[in-house]
């Protein structure tokens, strides 16, 4: 370990290590090194416990038993919604819904609230550094409705271009949908600033925050959106398990999406009438283990503590970021001001898979390609990158490690 970075921080990784078993494997013959955190994170000791415990001791469909197994799945997949509400300061859990994650949670404002508000002539705004699922939901919507589907460009240096943002955020838009933090890029938006310019409009605001669960404190009443998205496996949590917050207001006025069990009042062929929410938009079993380790997650980053966490990923990112630009021909793409720990990087003369493909010889994860973010590597003309995201586990060795890879696959490429 760098001994100048060692003393700039006080945050215990080797213990945060010592939490996640997956990372005591080799790979190739070589200790891990993972920095593929932004396409999924890696599971602590204590979610893979409370998944375990519960299909050990608890598991039975919730809501719908009178039994003792079915009383207390439905406690924990209840109160696993309690502990998401309070996570990122929802009013309500009746503001908590649960889905399978952010494209989901996407999709289902894009056909409930899209389809019963916006249309024809209407637009939704989004940005140039959408990840695919905030741009595709919108246009089928726009497929759907004969809306308009606008970008707000973004600059050289990956950040939102605010002076456009102004003179497109007219009274035509009716939705606007943002990334919180960029997964291609790294760019952390100042979504509350844009947000509260849009609200002045009467503009409604969802946010993407796939990205920025594991690394901010996120608080959705005081950046003041609509809608807010997130997915489990990105903070630590299970896949197959996300959240769509929505303010209740909007939420109840909104029809349901999928139909299904669950979601239902009272069912004859003549009429149907809806449940409350949040069950209104949980159509038929819901991935009870997966919320109650969502739960876990959640308690784990608190445990933790977000702003150590953020800290300790800043030094990181700066670390690693000066290290990276020592190697000859090595262009970071996104360089904003205000970033997450992830950086994406081309190397003249090579392409990012060989890259990867060198990389991963030497027992480091990056992933390469468009990360589902195609107009982000079309802006910057590069077919592909190279992607290194770092987690609260990852260390300034493991830095090295990478930095050392990028190198030698550099000398073998050219
Ligand atoms: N990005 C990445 O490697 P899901 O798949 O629904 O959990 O998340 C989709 C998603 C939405 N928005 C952003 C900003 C994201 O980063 C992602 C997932 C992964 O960057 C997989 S493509």
């Amino acid at each position: 370990m760098n001994s100048v970075q060692q003393t700039m921080t006080s945050f215990d990784v080797m213990a945060r290590r010592a939490e996640f078993p997956i990372l005591q494997r080799e790979v190739h013959g070589k200790p891990l090194v993972y920095l593929d955190n932004a396409a999924t994170a890696q599971r602590p000791q204590c979610v893979i416990d409370a998944v375990e415990n519960y299909y050990r001791m608890h598991n039975a469909n919730v809501h719908r038993g009178v039994h003792t197994l079915s009383n207390e799945s439905t406690d924990l997949y209840e109160g696993a919604r309690e502990t998401l509400r309070a996570h990122i300061n929802a009013a309500s859990v009746r503001e908590i819904i649960f889905t399978r994650g952010t494209t989901e949670s996407i999709n289902l404002v894009a056909q409930s609230f899209g389809r019963s508000q916006i249309k024809a002539g209407d637009q939704i705004l989004v940005s140039h550094m959408e990840h695919h699922s905030n741009i595709v939901p919108w246009q089928l919507l726009c497929e759907q409705t004969g809306a308009e589907l606008v970008a707000i460009p973004i600059d050289e240096q990956g950040a939102l271009d605010l002076a456009a943002l102004d003179e497109l955020l007219t009274e035509r838009v009716k939705l606007l949908g943002l990334v919180h933090i960029s997964n291609a890029l790294g760019t952390i938006n100042p979504v509350a600033e844009i947000i509260a310019k849009a609200k002045a409009m009467g503009i409604t605001t969802l946010l993407d925050g796939a990205q920025a669960l594991p690394h901010l404190n996120v608080d959705v009443q005081a950046l003041g959106c609509d809608f807010y998205c997130l997915s489990g496996h990105k903070m630590y949590g299970p896949t197959g398990i996300g959240v769509l917050y929505g303010r209740e207001a909007l939420l109840d006025a909104m029809p349901p999406w999928q139909g299904g069990g669950e979601m239902i009042a009272e069912v004859s062929f003549e009429h149907t009438v809806y449940s409350e929410l949040p069950a209104k938009f949980e159509a038929g079993t819901p991935n009870m283990a997966g919320a109650v380790g969502l739960g876990e997650a959640a308690r784990y980053l608190q445990r933790v503590g977000l702003d150590q966490i953020a800290a300790y990923e800043h030094e990181l990112l700066e670390y690693a970021t000066q290290q990276l630009q020592e190697v000859k021909g090595l262009r970071i793409i996104g360089q904003a001001p205000n970033k997450a720990s992830v950086i994406a990087f081309v190397i003249d003369g090579t392409h990012p898979h060989d890259l990867g493909t060198l990389i991963d010889l030497e027992g480091v994860a990056v992933r390469t390609g468009h990360h589902c973010a195609m107009p982000v590597t079309r802006f910057f003309k590069v077919p592909a990158t190279a992607r290194a995201s770092f987690a609260l586990y990852n260390t300034f060795d493991e830095v090295d490690r990478l930095v050392a890879a990028v190198h030698k696959a550099r000398e073998m490429l050219l």
